[in-house]
C-alpha cells in the first residue's frame, strides 16, 4: 500500500482524521465533501496514493474502474438517478488536493459549463 504521509487524503483513508464516511471498498474509500457544492457532494478516493486520474489510471487501471462503480454505489444510495462525476486534474482546473478524487454532485439540476 502506498500513502504518502503528508497527503490528507491519505491521512483520511488511514483513520488518521475523521470524515463523514458513506461507503468502503477493498480499494475505495467515499466521504462527504466537508464544502458541499449540492445536496449531494461525496468524494471518492482509492486507498493507495496517486496523483491524479491519469496516473491512477496508468498505474492501477482495475482501482480506478472500481472507483466509478462506488461512485454510482454512493449515488444509488443517495437515492439520486442523474450525478455529475468531475475530476478536476491540475491546479488550473481548481485540483486542490492531491490525490485523486472522484466528486459525486447530485440532488439539483447542474448547469453547464462548468465555471
Ligand atoms: O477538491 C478537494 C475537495 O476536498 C474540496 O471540495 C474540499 C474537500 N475537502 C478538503 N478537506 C476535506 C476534509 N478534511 N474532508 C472532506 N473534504 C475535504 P479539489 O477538486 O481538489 O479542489
Amino acid at each position: 500500500m502506498t500513502r504518502d504521509a503528508d497527503c490528507l487524503f491519505c491521512k483520511i483513508a488511514g483513520g488518521q482524521i475523521p470524515a463523514d464516511v458513506v461507503r468502503e471498498t477493498e480499494h475505495t474509500l467515499a466521504f462527504r465533501d466537508i464544502s458541499p457544492q449540492a445536496p449531494t457532494h461525496v468524494l471518492v478516493v482509492p486507498r493507495e496514493h496517486h496523483r491524479d486520474v491519469a496516473s491512477l489510471a496508468a498505474a492501477a487501471p482495475d482501482t480506478l474502474a472500481e472507483l466509478v462503480r462506488t461512485a454510482a454505489a454512493v449515488a444509488a444510495g443517495e437515492g439520486i438517478e442523474a450525478y455529475r462525476l468531475v475530476f478536476n486534474t491540475g491546479e488550473q482546473a481548481g485540483q486542490s488536493v492531491f490525490h485523486v478524487h472522484a466528486h459525486v454532485l447530485g440532488g439539483r439540476a447542474m448547469t453547464w459549463p462548468p465555471g
